[in-house]
């Protein structure tokens, strides 16, 4: 694994992004994610419009050689084989994708393994069973993922941290420039997002703009 910054700090700005989220030349957006300050990216190439088969492995290999020369941890969505076999930094799972501990096995102890969470106790769950982080929403509505739940807002990450889970926390679902401090701000280490960038006109401004927010929120909390 590029070991760079801990896991709490590569969890800032946290982008992800499939070759069909985007207007732009996928390639390009996330050289300017990366110039604007994205900490860490996942390849999540899913839904109707989705690449498969070669033409998907080679989406994520160029995606994966940009993060590779600016040292962004390269994460995949879903699929952990295709996450070791691009020998990826780590893999993000759903509740739906397979036994936390089954995964953990797989991919071994120094590639990060994500988890998304939607309850208290799925958080424990996956605290306990040796997730690295949680990704927790929708906070906010979304139209980036078909099968979304209900929105979660930003009040339950707090109560997550209430309950004691202690794990680093990226919020994901909805989130942009106006409400990205709140994410922080109530408890989470940073923000994940696709369409804020993927859909900007300036990819690079709008993750810098989006990576300020984010530092906001956790200087807030900390004055708290
Ligand atoms: N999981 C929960 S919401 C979401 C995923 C993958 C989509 C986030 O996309 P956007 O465009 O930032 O709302
Ligand atoms: N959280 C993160 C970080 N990634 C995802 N794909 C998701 C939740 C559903
Ligand atoms: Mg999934």
């Amino acid at each position: 694994m590029i070991e760079t910054l801990g896991m709490k700090e590569s969890l800032l700005l946290y982008f992800i992004m499939g070759s069909h989220n985007t207007p732009h030349d996928p390639l390009w957006v996330l050289q300017e994610a990366i110039q604007g300050g994205i900490t860490c990216f996942q390849f999540r190439e899913k839904g109707e419009k989705a690449a498969r088969g070669a033409e998907k492995v080679e989406w994520a290999r160029a995606l994966q050689e940009i993060c590779r020369a600016y040292r962004i941890p390269f994460l995949v969505d879903d699929e952990v084989d295709l996450a070791l076999f691009l020998d990826a930094e780590g893999v993000h799972i759903g509740q739906e994708d397979g036994e936390i501990e089954e995964v953990r096995r797989k991919i071994g102890d120094h590639k990060i393994l994500g988890v998304s969470i939607h309850t208290v106790e799925e958080a424990h769950i996956a605290q306990e069973k040796g997730a690295d982080y949680l990704g927790v929403g929708p906070i906010y509505p979304t139209s980036s993922k078909k099968d979304a739940k209900e929105p979660v807002g930003p009040a339950f990450i707090r109560e997550l941290r209430d309950q004691g889970i202690h794990l680093p926390i990226v919020g994901i679902g909805g989130i942009t420039r106006e409400n990205a401090a709140r994410i922080t701000e109530a408890g989470a280490d940073g923000i994940a997002l696709i369409s804020a960038i993927c859909q900007a006109q300036n990819p690079r401004e709008e993750a810098a703009l989006l990576r300020k927010e984010a530092k906001l929120g956790i200087y807030r909390r900390m004055e708290r």
